[in-house]
């Protein structure tokens, strides 16, 4: 017999599972910008859960919304079949997006958005008659989820050390991280030139043999990586020369995060293919969409109209409760101004961010919109430690930060306000200070 409380059964994702169990962290509620403990402590959420909850917790809208589905129309089949809303938030995604993006493939996940569009990357060019284009190329430090596809072309080696082969065919390219842009605000001066070693891979490669890369607009996994000026135009340019698919994996950028619909859209550079998940339903719902180009859906809509034109998707790809949460994100994005707020609260948070310069062992901050990094100095030979425990010290003066490598990264709710950056950069100051 296991106790219903037991902990060891379920096996945690990206855990440290025996010291979790050991002493547990665990939320039992949660409302607008705080969490609620097991313990009964009201935690700030600096991260948006996983980046994920845009609008803030329990959004009435969105609680509503499901509610409301849940008794209309809980599932409806995914293939051959459909219900009003899936197509509704299609057309609402479509007019969030560029211009040319015009078409919606729903998944469940950012790594199964991901898995969708490499997929649809290579199928893309077969129905085009260039079957071999095949190739895919990511970059180091990127991070496109955990299923085969996402770690191949993803650039996080731990994340790939232990899971064999991988996909064959898959070139990186360096990422964009270098170290005369510490302490950069927004965007760094130094590193479009980066791009030109996309020029170079394709040589060796042959674009004849390349079907897509993919990039994260700003790295956020791996410790907010922001593109330096100029670079994301240097990527599309060749891209576009070579006739190569440019996927923007979007699935932190997108729903506001930086201040704007997409970071497509924030820095002004248009993509095939966009992979988006968490904020499109504020992360209450799983899903997950690639927004793609006319182009490239058109490619596939040819012969018999009889014919299935994509032999992929998920049971639950537009799922009723998923589609009606999403509905009422985007709702709740427009009508509360939630873009907007962050767009006008970045500098604010920015200000607060970088006066935590000259604490000890911080050795860069970076941001954009309302993402933050803090990097510490490691612990010599004890990388990821330092920055551990500051999440757990946080955590127990009521604080959600989160934290990767030695980098801590901050990506709050935008719903939040001045006093929320206020509390939040008081707590981390206090933190910083103290920790060994
Ligand atoms: N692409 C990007 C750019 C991501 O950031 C995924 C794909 C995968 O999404 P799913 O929904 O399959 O997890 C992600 C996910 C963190 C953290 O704290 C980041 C993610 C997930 C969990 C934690 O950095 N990003």
């Amino acid at each position: 017999m296991v106790a219903p409380n037991d902990l060891n059964a379920f096996w945690m994702p990206f855990t440290a599972n025996r010291q979790f169990k050991k002493n547990p962290r665990m939320f039992v509620a949660a409302d607008g910008m705080y969490y609620t403990t097991a313990d009964g402590r009201k935690v700030l959420d600096g991260t948006a859960g996983l980046w994920c909850c845009n609008a803030g917790h329990n959004q009435p809208r969105i609680v509503e919304a499901i509610a409301k589905q849940t008794a209309e129309l809980d599932y409806a089949p995914a293939f051959q079949m459909g219900h009003p809303k899936a197509f509704e938030l299609a057309n609402r995604l479509v007019e969030m997006a560029p211009d040319g993006i015009d078409h919606v493939f729903y998944t469940n996940s950012g790594s199964e958005s991901v898995e969708t569009a490499l997929k649809i990357a290579i199928a893309y060019h077969r129905a085009r008659g260039e079957g071999s284009r095949t190739r895919l190329i990511g970059r180091e430090r990127g991070y496109h989820g955990v299923n085969f596809g996402g770690i191949s072309v993803g650039g996080i080696g731990p994340n790939r050390k232990t899971f064999g082969n991988l996909l064959a065919g898959v070139d990186h390219m360096p990422h964009t991280h270098i170290p005369e842009n510490a302490f950069t605000r927004g965007q760094p001066e130094y590193g479009a030139e980066i791009a030109d070693e996309l020029e170079r891979i394709v040589a060796l490669g042959d674009a004849s043999n390349i079907a897509a890369v993919i990039i994260e607009p700003m790295a956020g996994s791996t410790g907010v990586l922001l593109p330096p000026k100029g670079y994301l135009e240097k990527i599309r340019a060749i891209t576009k020369k070579h006739g190569i698919l440019l996927i923007f994996d979007e699935v932190i950028t997108g729903f506001g995060r930086l201040g704007s619909s997409f970071g497509a859209t924030h820095y002004g550079v248009t993509p095939d293919m966009m992979t988006t998940a968490k904020g499109l339903t504020n992360g209450v719902i799983p899903m997950g969409a690639v927004l793609a180009s006319a182009e490239i859906h058109d490619a596939f809509m040819q012969g018999d109209e009889g014919l299935i034109e994509l032999f992929h998707g998920y049971t639950y790809s537009g799922n009723p409760m998923a589609s009606a949460a999403g509905l009422a994100t985007l709702e709740t994005y427009k009508q509360d101004g939630l873009f907007e707020n962050a767009r006008d609260l970045a500098p604010y948070f920015e200000d607060a961010l970088h006066a935590l310069k000259g604490l000890p062992n911080v050795i860069d901050i970076r941001n954009e919109g309302l993402i933050g990094a803090v990097e510490l100095a490691p612990i010599a030979g004890k990388p990821t430690k330092r920055a551990f425990q500051a999440f757990l010290d946080a955590y127990d003066k009521n604080l959600l930060i989160r934290t990767t490598g030695d980098i801590i990264a901050l990506s709050p709710p935008l719903i939040i306000e001045k006093h929320h950056i206020d509390e939040l950069f008081g707590t981390l100051t206090d933190v910083l200070k103290n920790l060994n």
